[in-house]
């Protein structure tokens, strides 16, 4: 049994009615750097990700191009799998909705809400929006040009059928409650008082359950109904934990959830609905929920019409992974709207990766092989330039474990790429290459200093650019056990004697081909 505090990390589940796109791509990148940095901050970390495959949606889109849901969902869940490869994700499981272990997860969890009292049939009567799977209140909707339109902007339609409810009107008190004494429930903050105030405007009871299509889990004793799509949703968290079957299983240390990363467009569900559900069936709520922004390109929504669409492939296919993921994470402060385009992200990469690390590592690396004959030299005694170079760069892992533990992977980056543009500063003015003629001994001791912090950058660098940073690892020669967070600082430095070879370029510059 491991002895690290377990902590379980997951994506929202996504729809595979069509392909990935940036916003999907987006996500699972931000939540893998974080799942990458508390592995490497010694946490058992369980990092979950997966498609959302039933619902109204998935049974239109299918019906529309002539198959059949599961059909639908069968192809599209392996783009969702292959694009997770391809973004080098660290999931440890990727779940599908229509998995057996799901829908035993989602009756229980429906069981106990029904055991709980929480669950009466009537009819519904309402407006219901398929492209977000949501009900919605008929002061949330506006007609425009004879469409109606429901708070997300996409149309509504009149529904009614025969239908459970979820007694969420009981719940607003409680929620509210909760929210009070676990202030870091919801984030970033524009979120929770968004949601403090929908709780606060009153909840009515929920319909959950549909009766007018069968593409979804059946309830419970009858099964002329299926669960409203997003019940059977939000249960994929605890379902990959198998929580609900054996609260003593090798997963079910990892329920509640750390943190459920999502988009602002979905917060409603899991920080009102889903906290309900668990009250009602008894069961542990998630610490916090994060919701992240939207990927626009020069502030507008992306979309076919507009022909402004990033797609997640083509851009990896221009600058490579990690330069993407690298500007994805830190050019778009996580939880704010951000774009996303192949200039701006030239640009980014260009500035912080080729002339910055990239050329820091290069110059102090080369130098050592050609001044020291690749030896990395004994330090002498260090000036108060070197101390205090030294002192920022061990300094940089408690400044990002405070911006990581809240969300803030924008930050965390910036700390480091600081630490860069300082040791920069640092190479300049103690200009190594005069001390070659007048100081070796010192010229050593810069390199030397340099080098080290150029270790703790890259250690720092892989939860977000984990190949690249492994490539600059390999050049200061970090040993495989030594490259984790507990080899930053002193513990760590770099072993005096050590031989490096000349170092390969890590971070090309980025130039886009002649029109
Ligand atoms: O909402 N920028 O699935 P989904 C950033 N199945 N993020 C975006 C985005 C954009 N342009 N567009 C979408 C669902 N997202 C449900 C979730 S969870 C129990 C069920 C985000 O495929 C979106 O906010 O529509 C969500 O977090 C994720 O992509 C999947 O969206």
């Amino acid at each position: 049994m491991s002895n690290k505090t377990p902590y379980y990390i997951t994506t929202a589940i996504s729809y595979p009615n069509g392909k990935p796109h940036i916003g999907h791509a987006y996500e699972l990148i931000a939540t893998d750097a974080m799942a990458r940095f508390q592995r490497l901050d010694g946490k058992d970390v369980f990092f979950l990700t997966g498609t959302d495959e039933h619902g109204q949606k998935m049974q239109q889109t299918a019906r529309a191009e002539g198959i059949k849901p599961e059909a639908l969902a069968e192809r599209n869940s392996g783009e969702f799998l292959a694009m997770g490869k391809l973004l080098n994700a660290s999931n440890d499981d990727f779940i599908r909705t229509t998995e057996q272990r799901h829908h035993e997860a989602s009756q229980a969890i429906w069981k106990r809400m029904e055991a709980n009292g929480d669950i009466y049939k009537d009819s519904y009567a309402g407006w219901y929006s398929v492209r977000d799977e949501a009900y919605y209140a008929e002061d949330e909707t506006q007609v425009r040009d004879g469409v109606r339109y429901g708070p997300q902007g996409t149309p509504v339609e009149w529904v009614e059928e025969s239908s459970y409810f979820f007694k969420l009107s009981a719940y607003g008190d409680k929620l509210l409650k909760h929210y009070e004494e676990n202030p870091d429930f919801i984030g970033p903050n524009e979120r929770r008082n968004e949601v403090i105030s929908f709780v606060k405007s009153g909840l009515r009871d929920l319909s959950v359950s549909r009766t007018t299509f069968d593409w979804g889990i059946k309830v419970p004793d009858d099964p002329d109904h299926v669960m409203y799509v997003w019940v059977d949703a939000l249960t994929n968290y605890i379902t990959a934990t198998g929580y609900l079957s054996d609260q003593n299983g090798p997963r079910a240390k990892y329920w509640p959830a750390d943190v459920h990363i999502i988009g602002k467009d979905i917060i409603r569900f899991h920080a009102v609905y889903w906290p309900a559900f668990l009250m009602s069936a008894g069961l542990p709520l998630p610490k916090r929920v994060f919701a992240h922004g939207f990927v626009l390109n020069n502030g507008e929504k992306m979309s076919k019409s507009l022909g402004n669409v990033v797609d997640p492939f083509d851009i990896i296919e221009t600058f490579g992974l990690d330069y993407v993921r690298y500007y994805l994470c830190r050019e778009i402060s996580f939880g704010q709207d951000g774009n996303c385009n192949e200039q701006l992200i030239a640009t980014r990469v260009n500035a912080d990766l080729a002339n910055g690390i990239g050329n820091l590592a290069s110059r102090s690396l080369s130098m050592i092989v050609k001044n020291c004959d690749g030896v990395v030299p004994q330090p002498g005694e260090l000036t108060e330039e070197d101390k205090a170079l030294l002192a920022q760069a061990d300094t940089m892992l408690a400044t990002c474990r405070e911006e990581m533990d809240r969300q803030a992977i924008h930050k965390a980056l910036a700390a480091v790429i600081a630490v860069v543009s300082e040791t920069d500063r640092y190479f300049a003015a103690q200009a190594p290459w005069v001390l070659k003629k007048t100081d070796p001994a010192r010229m050593g001791t810069v390199l030397y200093v340099t080098a080290e912090v150029v270790r703790q950058i890259a250690i720092l660098l892989q939860p977000f650019m984990p190949q690249s940073s492994a490539k600059l690892l390999d050049l200061v020669k970090a040993p495989a056990d030594a490259r984790d967070f507990t080899a930053l600082g002193e513990a760590g430095r770099l072993k005096p004697g050590i031989v490096l070879e000349a170092p390969t370029p890590v971070f090309p510059r980025y130039v886009a081909p002649e029109a």
